[in-house]
């Protein structure tokens, strides 16, 4: 497969740390994958669904413990405690090994180990950054292999060099009190043990393409996000691309895919999908952001995905793709999940693997869901009606407006816009937002989490709060910045904004301002739009009372907000820069005036 010493040397000591029957090396080819799903298929690893329904589809389930992103369990590992930051969880990289290295060793006694080459970004672009997973799951090989540029290319492209990151994952005894996600960026390695889940095991995604790369961005001037990349295409046939930044399961992937309003598809609008969940960013010679998405498929949210919600989405799952999690349609051998449609299966699988009786499904009691709240599809990006035709430009798109949201039901209004690149960077690390099914733990309760990457920055907070003034002055013509929330209330917690395909009409605003061709109100916060900017023809039941309603600034709350991003930023302890003290200071006076 390769001559290479530094992959070879490194394969021989976790194989004797691990010490599998036998070693398979993935090559990308479609054979290869058929005979691992077949294999899956016989030892109920995986459930081929309906041929006819949704060819090449498969339904996977993962343990009961094991459903989603533990940060709990999540480790930065430097050398120097401070260089994680009081955010990340730190272990001592030497003890780290060790205790890792007692649950791996014999952990694949029995079983067979995988070798994923694959790459983030197209092979050989100079965006591209190559890694290895050794792991003995075929589902996580499967998925790579959707989620990654898997193959001999790799090895190619990569060549003699030692540089590719060093990823290890066993699946051990799935065992909760020993599961461990490690991240050491001082040796470009992540090990990851008794975890079966997505973000846990999948480790081109947030452990190397954020965590890992958020540390290499730092120190070679670029930035790895947690960013959507999607492009609005004018009448005219330009172009304009936007990032945006929401917490898991807040919304990228159903902004990355909105059909735009029919009042807007008239004229010529059309929404392009580059990427729904990671960003790589660059400056690049004209002076401008530019950002590549480094993956090749979509780990998307299952429920709420609909022929309304989310139609693009919906038809990428329909070939191709791994469902985690959901519910197995017994009828017809296809898959549903809650939001799905108003048609349950009466004769059903839920996620557990018992037979599931709708009857049953109590909205307020998520433990009656037929499929789980954090259940996923695994999709190619290529399957995707509206992905973009710059999806694979090496080169990436060029950003013209930076977008920051959170789900929250009061206080933030449902759009404003930065005054500068500071105080943009400013909006970012005062983002909040409610807690998802995305990551064990209670969910609904509003956390500060600082770009959306607070479970996702390889080093300390501070310091990326900083790279990311230090990017401002190093971007001739930066985009701007903005915030939005999809998710305000009413009296009766029900959602006051329609959200998905009209979250484009707030979009319009924004590029028109990108633009300078609209004015807006200046506010203690930001910019925010004159009510009748926002568009709202042919929305029912929304009237220019919603939009004010929506745009409000409510001084109260946004102090006791102060207050609360004061004590996060002494959380996140002294390496916050002085300019982002500056920032809050002239907020509050703002505020107060
Ligand atoms: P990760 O893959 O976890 O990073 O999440 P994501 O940000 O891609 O989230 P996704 O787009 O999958 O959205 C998750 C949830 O948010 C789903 O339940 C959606 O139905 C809901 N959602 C998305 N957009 C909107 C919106 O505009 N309004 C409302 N009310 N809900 C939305
Ligand atoms: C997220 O939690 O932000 C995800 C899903 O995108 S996972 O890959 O599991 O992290
Ligand atoms: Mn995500």
């Amino acid at each position: 497969m390769t001559n290479n010493k530094f992959v070879l040397s490194w394969i021989e000591e976790m194989k004797a740390m691990t010490q599998p029957d036998k070693i398979v090396w993935i090559d990308g080819s479609e054979a290869q994958a058929e005979a691992l799903r077949a294999e899956a298929c016989s030892t109920g690893e995986m459930i081929k669904l309906n041929e006819e329904l949704l060819p090449n589809c498969y339904l996977h389930r993962t343990a009961v413990n094991d459903v989603a992103r533990v940060e709990g369990r999540t480790f930065i590992c430097t050398s120097k405690k401070e260089d994680a930051g009081n955010i990340n969880n730190w272990m001592d990289p030497k003890e780290c090994y060790e205790k890792l290295g007692k649950l791996y060793r014999g952990s694949m006694k029995g079983r067979t180990m995988y070798v994923i080459p694959y790459s983030m970004s197209i092979v050989g672009s100079p965006f591209a950054k190559y890694g290895i997973e050794l792991t003995d799951s075929i589902y996580v090989v499967l998925n790579m292999l959707i989620m990654t540029r898997v193959g001999n290319d790799v090895l190619e492209a990569l060549g003699d060099s030692g540089d590719f990151i060093k990823g290890l994952h066993a699946r051990a005894d799935i065992d909760e009190e020993n599961r461990y996600i490690c991240h050491f960026p001082e040796d470009n390695t992540i090990w990851s043990v008794n975890s079966g889940y997505g973000g846990n095991v999948l480790l081109g995604k947030k452990c190397f393409a954020l965590r890992i790369a958020s540390y290499i961005g730092r120190n070679e001037g670029w930035m790895a996000e947690h960013m959507l990349i999607l492009g609005v295409e004018y009448p005219d046939g330009e172009t304009k691309y936007i990032s945006a930044a929401f917490p898991s399961a807040c919304g990228k992937t159903n902004l990355a895919m909105l059909i735009p309003p029919e009042f807007y598809a008239k004229k010529g609008y059309k929404v392009w999908c580059v990427g729904d969940d990671i960003a790589w960013i660059r400056v690049g010679e004209d002076g401008r952001l530019w950002a590549v998405n480094p993956e090749n498929g979509f780990f998307g949210v299952a429920p709420g995905t609909n022929e309304q919600s989310n139609p693009n989405a919906l038809h990428t799952t329909m070939k191709d793709t791994i469902f985690t999690n959901v519910v197995h349609n017994l009828e017809n051998n296809t898959v549903w999940w809650e939001g799905l449609d108003k048609n349950p299966p009466a004769n059903a699988i839920d996620w557990k693997g018992n037979k599931w009786d709708y009857r049953t499904y109590n909205k307020a009691d998520k433990s009656t869901c037929g499929a789980h709240p954090n259940s996923r599809f695994t999709a190619m990006a290529i399957n995707c009606p509206c992905i973009s035709k710059e999806f694979s430009n090496p080169a990436g798109v060029p950003i013209s407006a930076i977008v920051f949201g959170g789900r929250r039901a009061k206080t933030a209004p449902l759009v404003y816009q930065s005054t500068s690149w500071q105080n943009g960077a400013f909006v970012g690390s005062i983002m909040a937002s409610e807690t998802t099914a995305a990551a064990a733990g209670a969910v609904g309760v509003v956390r500060r989490d600082p770009m959306a990457m607070r479970p996702f920055v390889g080093y300390d907070m501070g310091d990326y709060f900083a790279h990311w003034l230090k990017m401002g002055t190093i971007i001739p013509n930066p985009p701007k910045i903005f915030h939005v929330n999809w998710f305000r209330t009413d009296d009766n917690g029900n959602f006051i904004w329609p959200g998905f395909g009209d979250n484009m009409r707030v979009l319009m605003w924004i590029l028109d301002r990108c633009e300078g061709k609209v004015d807006a109100k200046i506010t203690p916060i930001g910019y925010v739009p004159n009510v009748e900017d926002i568009n709202i023809e042919g929305l029912e039941g929304v009237t220019v009372d919603t939009i004010k309603e929506l745009l409000t600034v409510d001084k109260a709350s946004w102090l006791e907000d102060v207050e609360n991003i004061k004590a996060f930023y002494a959380q996140v302890g002294d390496r916050v820069p002085q300019a982002m003290y500056d920032e809050l200071a002239a907020l509050e006076a703002r505020l107060k005036a």
